[in-house]
């Protein structure tokens, strides 16, 4: 093992018009993307899935923490208990712990409370966030959890889409129940939970438009 503390930055070299052609690309690329709720039951192999992780982990974390645990779940009985405490939970929320204007900026997305994609797609990745880590029986502070986990979860998001498979983004409130039934120690909080596949024959997605980027970015040159 190199134990050097710091080595060469091994930079990738373009020229402008290339930067300029492959930002572009990549734009139009991730612009593709979608979050897809209708999932294919096609199986996808788990070193896939392995591989995807490994591309999420190397996220930029605080200190190098890498504050995380990816929970890969392919087995159909955990995948349905999963599915029942979420809708549990799900249901209340829709049910009066949302608020009206809440629902009401939801309705163009069309969810509810039911979650067959907990079933149907063959895997559920559930991202556990640590706020510490525990070596020998000592805790060991982590840095800018929160941050750290959600650059991760990006990175896994465009690994997913660059493989042709697709995700969303699910968040049954409250997420404790993950912790219990994937046996997860007392560190890891459930921060995201990503349901990964393929999307069914006839999927659709809502209507959305992207702010333009005079909505999203100042400039100050
Ligand atoms: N967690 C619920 C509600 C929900 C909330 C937001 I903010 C969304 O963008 C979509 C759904 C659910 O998953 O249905």
């Amino acid at each position: 093992m190199n134990t050097k503390q710091f080595i060469p930055y091994q930079a990738q070299q373009f020229s402008l018009e290339e930067s300029i052609q492959r930002s572009e690309e990549y734009y139009q690329y991730l612009d593709q993307r979608r979050s897809v709720r209708d999932f294919s039951d096609k199986p996808v192999p788990k070193e896939l899935i392995e591989t995807l992780i490994k591309t999420a982990s190397t996220a930029p974390s605080g200190a190098h923490k890498q504050p995380w645990t990816f929970c890969a779940v392919a087995n159909p009985n955990i995948k349905s208990e999963i599915r029942k405490a979420a809708e549990k939970e799900e249901y209340i929320s829709y049910h009066g712990r949302m608020s009206e204007e809440w629902l009401e900026d939801l309705k163009p997305i069309g969810t509810d409370w039911n979650k067959p994609f907990l079933e149907i797609a063959p895997w559920l990745i559930i991202l556990f966030k640590k706020a510490y880590d525990i070596e020998n029986e000592e805790k060991h502070k982590n840095y800018y959890v929160n941050e750290s986990v959600g650059i991760a979860a990006g990175f896994l998001i465009s690994a997913i889409h660059e493989a042709g498979l697709v995700t969303l983004t699910h968040t049954p409130s409250p997420m404790n129940f993950l912790q219990k039934i994937l046996n997860r120690p007392e560190n890891e909080r459930a921060f995201l939970l990503l349901p990964v596949g393929y999307p069914m024959n006839e999927a659709e997605v809502p209507n959305l438009q992207r702010k333009p980027l005079e909505k999203v970015s100042v400039f100050y040159e």
